[in-house]
Formats: structure tokens, C-alpha cells, sequence
């Protein structure tokens, strides 16, 4: 036990601590010469084998070793702190002139799209929007329609039934059955929304969306369907574009049409899209049946009416060249935005 051996602990001290590269390092050497453990500590305990009368001197000298060996520490570990916090001032550096993280926009979904561009078309010559419920009775959806129980229409759209007197409307015409009732005549109506069919393949959906018109009026002729029909084929597929009826039959009008129009890919001359054909079939029309008029106690004899009817994915489809009426129910971003107008 001698100054010697204090000084050269001193010395190893300071050495290791003026050493240190980190402050983790730096800590370590703390505890291996400061500590409870350490080295200077463990001569304090040491000092009990001194004679008594050379312990007070013994312990002095350990206690100013201790302190400069403290104070050198202290420096070092101020220094590295420093160090340590201008180096990761550097590394964080924060450009505050950069431009932030763009918050994403939704897009319009392009049923929405097409329904809002044909509603638009229509209602500059008089048409406006009505609504109604997805849950139809049977009276609405089918029976004022002329679509009796046992007739084969019912079994021709497979239809959801929520009980015995209630669907999921297979076809947005309750909601003219609903404006009959109700409003005032004469009437240009426009109904677009969500309609269901028990059916799925690459050009059924179980869930579409259609939009159909009603006009009503004294003194309304096929004559008047097709100048409109033709009128609205222009605007919304392109000018030059022919509107053909063929003789067809619906319950609810009398006489009835499917609408064809032009295709607009190869302007009638025949090409993949309209199946060489030249026509693109877009949807059914006619002449309200005087049936359902009395079936919502209209007189016939006073007023007539046409109405028409497209799918609105198949409206979608053809100006688009859309390949699978199911995309439109994927929610594929990359599909949707596609159509942002
Ligand atoms: C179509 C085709 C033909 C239609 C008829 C009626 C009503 F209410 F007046 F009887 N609404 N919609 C109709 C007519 C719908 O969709 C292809």
C-alpha cells in the first residue's frame, strides 16, 4: 500500500477517461474507477490494513486522487456531450423548405361520373332528378308496373327478396311509380341510382346502377322518344353518332324499343367493340302502357307519356372500353382514378 500505487491508478484513471471515444465508453470508465466497485474505492477499504496513525494521510491522498480524477471526467464527459450533440444536430438536419407530404385526394367514382354527365345532358332540355328508397314493396317495383305476380318478368330479373311483400328494386322505375302518385303532371323526370339483380358474370353484377327518364305530357308519340334519345345519343357519345330502335317488349310501356346506337369506336362500319355488327346496344324505351297509368289513377285517354332506361356501368363501359363491369365494385384506386374529370 503507497502513494505510488494511488498515483499510478490516478494516472491509469485519467488515461481512460481522456481516452474515451463515447459517452457509453466514458460511463464505463466511471464505473470502473468511480464506482462503488472501482478501483479508488476499493483502496479506501483497503486502508483498514494501514496502522492506524497512517490511515488519515492515506485517506487524503485517495480522496484528492478521487477528486482530480472527477474533475478530469467531468471535462470529458462535457466535451463528448457536446460532440455527440453537434454531430447529431448535423445528421437531423431539418429543411424546413422542403415541400410537405401531399395529403391524398379522392376522385370521383366513374358510375358517379357518367350518371352526373347524362343527368347534365337531359336536364338542359327539362329533365330533374328524383330518388327513392333501395327497398321497394312489391307494389312499387313490380305489380304498378304491369309486372303481375305470375308473370314471367319476375322470373326474367331474379330478384332479392327481403320478405313476402318487399325487394331490393330491380329497376329505378318505382320511383316514377312514386312521382305518378304524388306530383303534379305534366312531368320530366330522371331516375339514377343503385339497383339489384341476383346474377354475377364479366357483364352482370349483382349490384348496377341505371339511370331511367319519364316524360309525361298530352299527346306524346314514339316521335318524341326518339328526337330525344337521339339528341341525348349525340351529346353524350359524339356528334354524327345514329340512334336505331328495334321493336322489343317491357310490361311497363307500349310499344317498346331496345336503343341502339352507332358504334362510336368505328362510326357503323363494324369492329370488335360492336361485334361487327356496327350497333352497341345501350337501352330500353317506350311508351308508358296505359295500365300504369290507371294503376296510379291517371286517365290515360288525358295524358301519355315515353320513358327510356341505360345501365349506367354499360354506359361506362362502351365510351370507356371498360373490360369487366366487376372493376366498378373493386374499389381499385388505380382503376377509379382513372376517370377523374
Ligand atoms: C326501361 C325501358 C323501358 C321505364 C318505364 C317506366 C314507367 F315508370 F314509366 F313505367 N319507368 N322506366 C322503362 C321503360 C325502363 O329500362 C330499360
Amino acid at each position: 500500500m503507497s502513494k505510488e500505487k494511488i498515483k499510478s491508478i490516478q494516472i491509469e484513471a485519467e488515461a481512460a477517461i481522456e481516452n474515451s471515444k463515447t459517452s457509453q465508453e466514458l460511463y464505463d470508465q466511471k464505473v470502473k474507477f468511480l464506482g462503488k466497485q472501482g478501483a479508488l474505492s476499493l483502496l479506501m477499504r483497503e486502508m483498514g490494513k494501514l496502522p492506524k496513525e497512517e490511515r488519515p494521510a492515506f485517506g487524503k491522498l485517495v480522496n484528492e486522487a478521487k477528486s482530480q480524477v472527477e474533475a478530469v471526467y467531468q471535462k470529458k464527459e462535457a466535451l463528448l456531450n457536446e460532440q455527440e450533440m453537434a454531430s447529431q444536430l448535423a445528421k437531423e438536419q431539418l429543411d424546413l423548405s422542403l415541400p410537405g407530404v401531399g395529403a391524398r385526394v379522392g376522385s370521383r367514382h366513374p358510375v358517379d361520373i357518367v350518371s352526373k354527365e347524362i343527368v347534365d345532358i337531359l336536364a338542359r332540355i327539362g329533365y330533374s332528378v328524383r330518388s327513392g328508397p333501395l327497398i321497394e314493396k312489391d307494389r312499387y317495383n313490380f305489380e304498378a308496373l304491369n309486372i303481375p305476380a305470375d308473370h314471367p318478368a319476375r322470373d326474367m330479373q331474379d330478384t332479392f327478396y327481403i320478405d313476402e311483400d318487399h325487394v331490393l328494386r330491380t329497376q329505378t322505375s318505382p320511383i316514377q311509380i312514386h312521382a305518378l302518385e304524388r306530383e303534379h303532371l305534366p312531368l320530366r323526370i330522371l331516375a339514377p341510382g343503385s339497383v339489384f339483380r341476383c346474377d354475377a358474370d364479366i357483364s352482370h353484377s349483382p349490384n348496377f346502377h341505371q339511370i331511367e327518364g319519364m316524360l309525361v305530357d298530352r299527346k306524346v308519340s314514339m316521335a318524341d322518344l326518339k328526337g330525344t334519345i337521339s339528341y341525348f345519343v349525340e351529346a353524350f357519345f359524339g356528334k354524327g353518332l345514329k340512334t336505331r330502335f328495334r321493336p322489343s317488349f317491357f310490361p311497363f310501356t307500349e310499344p317498346s324499343a331496345e336503343v341502339d346506337c352507332s358504334c362510336f369506336i368505328c362510326k357503323g362500319k363494324g369492329c370488335r367493340m360492336c361485334g361487327h355488327s356496327g350497333w352497341v346496344e345501350i337501352g330500353g324505351c317506350g311508351l308508358v302502357n296505359p295500365k300504369v297509368f290507371e294503376n296510379c289513377n291517371i286517365d290515360p285517354k288525358k295524358w301519355q307519356g315515353f320513358a327510356f332506361g341505360f345501365g349506367i356501368e354499360r354506359m361506362a363501359i362502351i365510351k370507356y372500353g371498360v373490360s369487366d363491369i366487376r372493376l366498378f365494385s373493386e374499389n381499385d384506386s388505380r382503376f377509379l382514378e382513372q376517370f377523374q374529370s
